[in-house]
């Protein structure tokens, strides 16, 4: 192929030779870009009209079409194969019985709830607590011994007994939880002066609890026994008032 490279009425220098020849090295020396100025003519007529192109590619493939119809359901599969054999047991009348526990477990603990904050009255009573075989509850009401005793009595217990050093911390830590500093216990020596028993009569045994000093029996007067917070004894005088801490046996309640 030719160049017809056209730079009109123009001098091509050698220069610019040279460097069109090295731009076409693959050329063969008889045409290598053999350069002819040329002056340009006047144009000629247009052409015919080429011929038709061939058939062109395949188009891009086209959108993916809208969803069948469903199909018609299928047949009927065989039946499956039999269950494990059951718990040879009265399930249904268990299930019953623990149906009605739960009942009444929900119903109680809404009464026990009910009873707990709003009787007799909110102030009066701060809760219980236990052992395996006692509840005590403080009673938040001033009372003189013996009133406090009747009032544990009504209730179907007794004024708090420490017999040991269990009982004794867990009447303490009740007291100091309540943020009191005082409380009538069931001890007393109204019949004999000096001959301490509980409120259920029995005679004290070796466990005491007296703060140093104690029993003083103080004026002469002091026939009753309160605890203090850190659970130590001291006889009182009956007749003062104070809040209380009876025991129910749980076997009775
Ligand atoms: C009070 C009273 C007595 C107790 C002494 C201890 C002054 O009396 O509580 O029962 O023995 O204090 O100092
Ligand atoms: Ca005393």
């Amino acid at each position: 192929m030719k160049r017809h490279l056209a730079f009109p009425g123009t001098l091509i220098s050698l220069a610019f030779l040279s460097l069109l020849r090295s731009g076409c090295p693959q050329q063969t020396a008889e045409e290598a870009c053999s350069v002819q100025i040329l002056v340009p003519g006047l144009k000629g007529d247009m052409g015919d009209k080429g011929q038709k192109g061939s058939v062109g590619r395949h188009g891009k493939i086209g959108p993916i079409g809208s969803k069948g119809e469903k199909g018609d359901s299928g047949d009927i599969g065989p039946p499956g194969p039999n269950g494990e054999p059951g718990i040879p047991c009265e399930c249904s009348q268990l299930r019953k019985a623990i149906g009605e526990m739960d009942n009444q477990v929900t119903q109680l603990t809404t009464e026990l709830k009910f009873i707990k904050n709003a009787l007799p009255s909110p102030a009066a009573v701060a809760g219980v607590r236990e052992t395996d075989n006692k509840i005590y509850l403080l009673v938040k009401e001033e009372k003189k011994y013996v009133d406090a005793q009747l009032a544990c009595h009504r209730r179907g217990g007794m004024l708090s007994m420490p017999k040991d050093e269990t009982s004794n911390s867990l009447i303490a830590s009740y007291i100091t939880q309540a943020g009191l500093t005082r409380v009538f216990i069931g001890i007393n020596d109204l019949e004999k002066e000096g001959s301490f028993v509980y409120s259920d009569r029995s005679p004290m045994q070796t466990f005491n609890k007296w703060r140093n000093g104690e029993p003083n029996d103080a004026y002469d007067e002091e026939d009753c026994v309160e605890m203090v917070a850190s659970g130590g004894w001291n006889d009182v005088a009956c007749h003062i008032t104070m809040y209380f801490i009876c025991e129910f046996d749980k076997e009775n309640v």
